[in-house]
């Protein structure tokens, strides 16, 4: 069964490698779901699942400060709307593709119904590559991006956020456009800032999401984080707020990275760091070398590609937090982490680990949290923003942190219950697979052949 529908969707779609890669893990997991529920098969829901429900791919053309022309691919993959309108983010990456944004869209309709908020999965964004960018081309850019999405969005129809290369800034801009098309201040996109229509703790959700998801795996083993070795990658969103939260648990974040190295702070990245982090990456748009320049104790090591893995997984820690981007974790580096003695491995970035990797993380038994559980953090307090823009209210930090501690705990539950139903117990991975799809398929069921 697995094989069929695998074979279906790498036939009709030869190219999209990541795209098969997120559909064999999910069919993989819930095989025994369709065996107990033959009416799942007899309705064809995982043909229905695997052909997103619309795909939209535009031109955008835009115009540098030098007065030069450009044109990028814009796309917007509504995947599934069963359980509430299409929500994910943007991201503005050179590699972005078709089979990158249905990768993420497909994985963000489960991830999205572990989150306990009624919210369908989408995906979109562009290969626009913002770096090197002024602002003011980000800003042209992100108006013309704007100038066709607006058309398929809405705050009942889809609400985009951000990801990779889509942050504060570029919500603004988006947000700006849309408003102006449209004439209507209405919470049609998530991660706006505070002062016209954000949530508090939005930025930081993703990264605190996923440290409290990994103080709930250690739980169970009685264990906390305190005193913890952590490796982070990354040095973006999810990256500077994973390293936040383990200070607050006394834990000792002691990597940092971005696609050209990665920094080993032995004495462990503190807040003080952290703060030049912040500006570093999110103010000057700096690359993370400039840490090991800053604090000269610190190494820097550059991408070596003639390397079959990744150093910054080959120290010896208590826990990892993949948080740059998929694939970021190939079989060698999972096999290093768990020769070194890593116990935890919670995934802030969507599909950092290969799927051999995760067999290998799988087979030794260690703490595993997959990103659709673990990074679901980001797009709940997201939805809770939708939910203040419909209440017009804003919630205190204190409120929103909790709702958002509620929210992992409850997926954390959730996932642990399922694995445990379908003979699995402990398996994060089996788990949040399982409880995603059931949740999505019975109000598939429910809404009829559509
Ligand atoms: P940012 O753009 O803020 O940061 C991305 C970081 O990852 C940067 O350090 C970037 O380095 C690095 N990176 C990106 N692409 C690559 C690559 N191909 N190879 C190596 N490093 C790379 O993005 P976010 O922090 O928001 O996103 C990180 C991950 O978390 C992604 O997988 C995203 O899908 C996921 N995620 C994000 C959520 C959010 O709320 N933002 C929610 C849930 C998941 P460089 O600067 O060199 O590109
Ligand atoms: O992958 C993700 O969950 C996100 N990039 C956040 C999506 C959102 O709508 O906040």
């Amino acid at each position: 069964m697995k094989a069929d529908i695998l074979k279906v969707v790498m036939e009709k779609d030869p190219n999209q490698r990541e795209f098969h890669q997120a559909v064999g893990e999910v069919v993989e997991s819930i095989l025994p779901v369709l065996d107990r529920n033959p009416e799942y098969r007899k309705a064809k829901i995982l043909e229905r699942l695997v052909e997103p429900d619309r795909v939209v791919l535009f031109r955008v053309s835009w115009m540098d400060d030098r007065g030069e022309i450009h044109v990028n691919r814009g796309f917007r993959v509504q995947m599934n709307n069963a359980i509430g309108p299409y929500k994910g983010g943007l991201r503005f990456h050179p590699s972005v593709n078709l089979g990158i944004l249905k990768f993420l869209a497909f994985e963000q309709v489960f991830k999205n119904a572990l989150t306990t908020l009624p919210m369908g999965g989408g995906k979109g964004g562009s290969d626009f590559d913002p770096k090197g960018k002024s602002d003011n081309e980000v800003m042209r850019f992100c108006q013309s991006f704007m100038g066709e999405l607006f058309r398929h969005i809405g705050p009942h129809t889809d609400v985009p956020a951000g990801d990779i290369g889509v942050g504060a800034r570029e919500i603004g801009y988006l947000y700006g456009m849309y408003k102006k098309l449209v004439n209507e201040f209405t919470g049609v996109l998530t991660g706006k800032n505070l002062n016209w229509g954000g949530s508090l703790i939005r930025p930081e959700a993703t990264g605190y999401g996923s440290v409290y998801f990994a103080a709930e795996m250690l739980a169970t083993k009685n264990k906390t984080l305190e005193g913890c070795v952590c490796l982070v990658s990354g040095s973006g969103n999810v990256a500077q707020h994973t390293v936040e939260k383990l200070l607050d648990f006394n834990a000792k974040p002691v990597t940092l990275s971005d696609s050209s190295g990665y920094i080993f702070d032995e004495e462990g990245i503190d807040r003080d760091k952290l703060a030049f982090v912040k500006r570093l990456k999110n103010v000057k748009r700096g690359r993370i070398k400039a840490y090991a320049e800053k604090y000269p104790h610190a190494l820097y090591t550059p991408v070596d590609p003639a390397l079959d893995y990744n150093p910054l997984w080959d120290h010896s820690a208590d826990c990892a937090f993949p948080s740059a981007t998929q694939n970021e974790i190939n079989e060698k580096d999972a096999r290093n982490l768990v020769k070194n003695g890593v116990k935890v491995v919670c995934e802030g970035a969507n599909m950092p680990t290969v799927p051999e990797g995760v067999d290998i993380f799988l087979d030794s038994h260690i703490l595993y949290g997959p990103g659709k559980a673990a990074n679901a953090g980001g797009v709940s307090v997201s939805g809770l923003e939708m939910t203040q823009n419909s209440m017009r209210l804003s919630w205190t930090r204190e409120e929103v942190d909790k709702r958002l501690k509620m929210i992992m705990h409850s997926i954390h539950q959730t996932c642990l219950n399922a694995a445990e139903a379908y003979g699995s117990p402990g398996n994060y991975f089996k788990g949040a697979n399982i409880a995603g799809f059931v949740k999505v398929v019975e109000a598939m069921m429910d809404q009829g052949l559509v």
